[in-house]
């Protein structure tokens, strides 16, 4: 009795390892159409601007687990390197703050945007710029 509640609570350690594994595994590069499916919700085919910018907003607070009004370094690990740091911290202190954490998605969201028309479709995601978004997005 008391082996088989183990091997089943092996079972589910197991399969919870598999599904973060695979939320991982899906999320180290995020192509254009995956993105879409998972960001885009008003029904088009492209990502907007404000689409983006309510997502940043959100994630702001979802990357901010100490629940303060500011992202320290660690809170964006994998998202910003060290240099984007130096760029976008722009009153040089250690925290970032709500308006530069979106200065920096809304840059990222104009540099993918090749064609300057305000929407990003798969094909502007999947390119480096649009790649560079994703990082900051999804992860
Ligand atoms: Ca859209
Ligand atoms: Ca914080
Ligand atoms: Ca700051
Ligand atoms: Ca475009």
């Amino acid at each position: 009795m008391l082996r088989s509640l183990f091997r089943l609570g092996t079972a589910v350690a197991l399969t919870g390892l598999l599904s973060l594994g695979g939320i991982v595994g899906a999320s180290a590069a995020t192509s254009g159409k995956d993105a879409l499916a998972l960001l885009n919700k008003d029904g088009d085919d492209t990502l907007e601007i404000v689409e983006v910018i309510d997502l940043g907003t959100k994630l702001f607070v979802a990357i901010n687990p100490d629940g303060d009004t500011t992202l320290e370094a660690d809170e964006t690990k994998g998202r910003l390197t060290d240099a984007d740091w130096k760029a976008v911290n722009k009153d040089a202190d250690k925290t970032l703050e709500l308006d530069e954490f979106l200065a920096v998605v809304r840059a990222r969201f104009n540099a993918a945007d090749t064609n300057k028309d305000g929407k990003l479709t798969a094909k502007e995601l999947d390119a480096p710029a649009g790649q560079k978004l994703l990082l900051l997005l999804v992860k």
